[in-house]
């Protein structure tokens, strides 16, 4: 074995004595561990291939603003080397999490289906997967990677028959997220990004979020159960081919969200590279009952690298807890990185949101509640940086090992068999 591997009585021993350091803090590690059982992240099946998904007669993805650099062997090529990897990928995350598919994972057999002809059959496959495995589902429509997304406008364009056909197929992906929705019985949320926009300045910037809006009005005028389907846009500053100018900013569709009472979805790569999604949150969740969040890590002009424990992802986990909005947060994981091993990128970003979201919850946040209330603000700097060295570590190794998870780098070992076994047998 190329990596350690931690006795479970070892792990027992730290947890015990964490558990005791954390209690003279007023933190209970067992209810902590209960809590974060339940906190679903939804794993982006695109890690899995690049973004290129099962479509017929498709080479992957071109134009729209996304793009996955890198080509390490072993991408999944078919929808069952696919749910293979993301079984793979699970078995090393502790914890119970939702899938997020995108449009152009249908699965049509041997027929073309154009995406405004999808079908909640053709995601029968998945559906079943999903059940057969406990887990939930969330959905995206695919506007990008398409010669109708070629001119860089769809749902804004000025092109009627090019809007019409993006109008459809929105139309069509709530049909969809319904009915999976409604299979699984439990809420899947259908996220919609479009890459709208402009590679240099426009002269006219208001026309083309008129038509947006036309169209999502169009879209979203059918009612549906929110048992089964919560409806979600997605803003952007910019992207690869639209540096001057994105119709769906994030004042764009803040506005629309709270006119329409849907929900709003922040990406953490979307933003300022300085600008954190972190403060947006209190103050989405007074005007909003959710907020959908897409974690990725933003670096220079890429807003989709492997998500690690860094201030950011730390800070976003920190502002869920201090609203007390677990219960109104949707985590979704948002990155795609072709140039290491697929499985790897998965487990590592979904440990690391996994491991901000634990350190928060042990975090004696009403220590720092009460210096800040008695105007002690020098003690809420030093709290903040004394619980950052807190034995969190020993907590999530427990975490690991009672959700049947290796803990610490052992899982590396299971993705390296896995690789030589399955990965580096695909032929290109
Ligand atoms: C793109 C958006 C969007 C996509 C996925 C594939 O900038 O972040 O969420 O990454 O839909
Ligand atoms: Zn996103």
């Amino acid at each position: 074995m190329k990596y350690p591997s931690i006795s479970k009585d070892k792990i027992e021993e730290n947890y015990g004595r964490a558990k005791e350091i954390y209690s003279l803090y007023g933190v209970n590690t067992d209810n902590v561990l209960n809590t974060i059982k339940n906190i679903p992240l939804s794993m982006h099946c695109w890690q899995g291939d690049d973004v290129t998904g099962f479509e017929k007669g498709k080479e992957g993805l071109t134009g729209g603003g996304i793009l996955a650099t890198g080509n390490f062997p072993g991408k999944a090529r078919t929808p069952e080397e696919l749910r293979m990897d993301m079984e793979k990928a699970m078995s090393l995350i502790p914890g119970k999490h939702r899938i997020n598919l995108h449009a152009v994972y249908a699965e049509t057999g041997d027929r073309e289906v154009t995406r405004d002809q999808l079908k909640p059959e053709h995601f029968k496959n998945w559906i079943d997967w999903a059940k057969k495995n406990k887990i939930g589902l969330d959905f995206n429509p695919t506007i990008f990677s398409h010669p109708l997304a070629d001119s860089g406008y769809t749902l804004a364009s000025r092109d009627r028959n090019i809007r019409s056909f993006w109008i459809r197929h929105a139309e069509a992906c709530r049909e969809i997220a319904f009915t999976i929705g409604k299979e699984l019985d439990s809420p899947c949320i259908n996220n919609l990004w479009i890459p709208d926009g402009s590679k240099d300045m426009p002269a006219d910037r208001l026309t083309p979020r008129k038509i947006l809006k036309d169209s999502l009005d169009e879209i979203y005028e059918k009612q549906y159960d929110s048992r089964y389907l919560l409806d979600s846009v997605e803003s952007k500053l910019f992207g690869i081919g639209s540096e001057a100018y994105v119709v769906g900013s994030h004042e764009f569709y803040l506005g629309y969200v709270f006119t329409k009472g849907l929900i709003l979805c922040l990406d953490s790569g979307h933003f300022h590279p300085t600008e954190s999604i972190a403060d947006k949150i209190s103050s989405v969740l007074i005007y909003s009952k959710e907020l959908l969040l897409h974690l990725s890590r933003g670096l220079r002009w890429d807003s989709d690298h492997v998500v690690t424990l860094n201030d950011q992802i730390f800070s976003i986990a920190q502002e869920v807890k201090h609203c007390n909005a677990f219960n109104r947060i949707h985590f979704a994981l948002d990155f795609f990185d072709a140039s290491i091993n697929r499985i790897t990128a998965w487990v590592t970003g979904s440990r690391a949101a996994l491991k901000a979201i634990l350190s928060v919850l042990l975090e004696p946040t009403h220590l720092l509640i009460q210096a800040e209330e008695e105007g002690n603000l020098g003690d809420r700097l030093a709290l903040l940086e004394e619980f950052k060295t807190l034995p969190m570590g020993s907590v999530w190794d427990k975490f690991c090992i009672e959700s049947g998870v290796p803990a610490g780098s052992e899982w590396l070992n299971n993705v390296e068999e896995y690789t030589e076994n399955v990965l580096l047998k695909r032929e290109k």
